[in-house]
């Protein structure tokens, strides 16, 4: 409760930012871990763990403004095509960061979710994250929602067929079949959309991350590789937002 009162937006020195401007979701691709290796001559790998210290720094950052839900791209359902070391590598590390970080996480009122297929993932895996999503699952503050084999082309092809099926034995018109009914199967069928997504790394694609959450979010992209992001590079994506006005297609 402390915890909450503290990082929530209650102390008005505690935040920066005007609370209607605030993006509610803010969603991350965290490009640029190899890249960044790369550039100091360190094997790939090292790049995706300083990418992991950058998620703590971030995650932090993102309570303190009072951002409710922070969805990162951890592993995307393409990336099982990498070297199999570095898939290797990069599945062990939700069970590093959350070793290393869930009592903070717990102390902070987080509550960590996972969007994506968990089949295909190592049981190690699995068990790591099972955990941190029980122990923090009656959390109140800061969503944080990991995207691990993920794919948006799946997502919305299960809901397809989730709604197909109910076509089929009866239950459901065509005709019925609306905007709000296909959200409703999609794996944010409780969140809201992303306000805001941040693309780092100067890639200018959404290379199939949330598709149809992103309709009506704002871009911002940066050249910084994702080991470089900062808290400032965070609030200034958010005060650029800020300053922004949506008009969800209206005028
Ligand atoms: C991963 C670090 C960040 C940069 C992008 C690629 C490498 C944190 C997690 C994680 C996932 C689930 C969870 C807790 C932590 C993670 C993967 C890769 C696969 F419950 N960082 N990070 N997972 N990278």
């Amino acid at each position: 409760m402390l915890d909450k009162l503290f990082f929530k937006k209650k102390s008005p020195e505690n935040h920066t930012f005007s609370e209607e401007n605030i993006p509610k979701h803010v969603a991350i691709i965290m490009d640029g871990n190899g890249r960044w290796a790369r550039k100091r001559a360190m094997p790939r790998i090292a790049g995706h763990h300083e990418g992991m210290k950058t998620v703590r720094k971030i995650v932090k950052e993102a309570n303190k403004i009072g951002i409710e839900v922070l969805t990162l791209y951890a592993f995307s359902t393409e990336n099982w095509k990498r070297p199999r070391e570095e898939v290797d590598f990069l599945m062990k590390l939700p069970g590093e960061f959350l070793n290393t970080f869930l009592p903070d996480l717990i102390k902070e009122n987080v509550q960590v979710r996972i969007m994506g297929k968990k089949e295909l993932l190592p049981l190690h895996t699995v068990k790591a994250v099972d955990e941190a999503i029980n122990k923090t699952k009656n959390n109140t503050g800061l969503i944080l929602n990991f995207a691990l084999n993920y794919g948006s082309r799946d997502e919305i092809t299960a809901a397809v067929k989730a709604l197909a099926s109910e076509v089929k034995q009866g239950r459901l018109e065509p005709s019925q079949i609306d905007d709000s009914m296909i959200e409703q199967h999609l794996m944010t069928h409780d969140l809201n959309d992303p306000d805001l997504l941040i693309r780092t790394s100067g890639e200018v694609r959404l290379s199939n991350f949330m598709l149809w959450q992103l309709a009506y979010s704002e871009f911002w992209f940066t050249e910084v590789l994702w080991p470089d992001f900062s808290e400032e590079h965070l609030r200034e994506a958010v005060s650029q937002f800020a300053g922004r006005g949506r008009r969800y297609g209206g005028v």
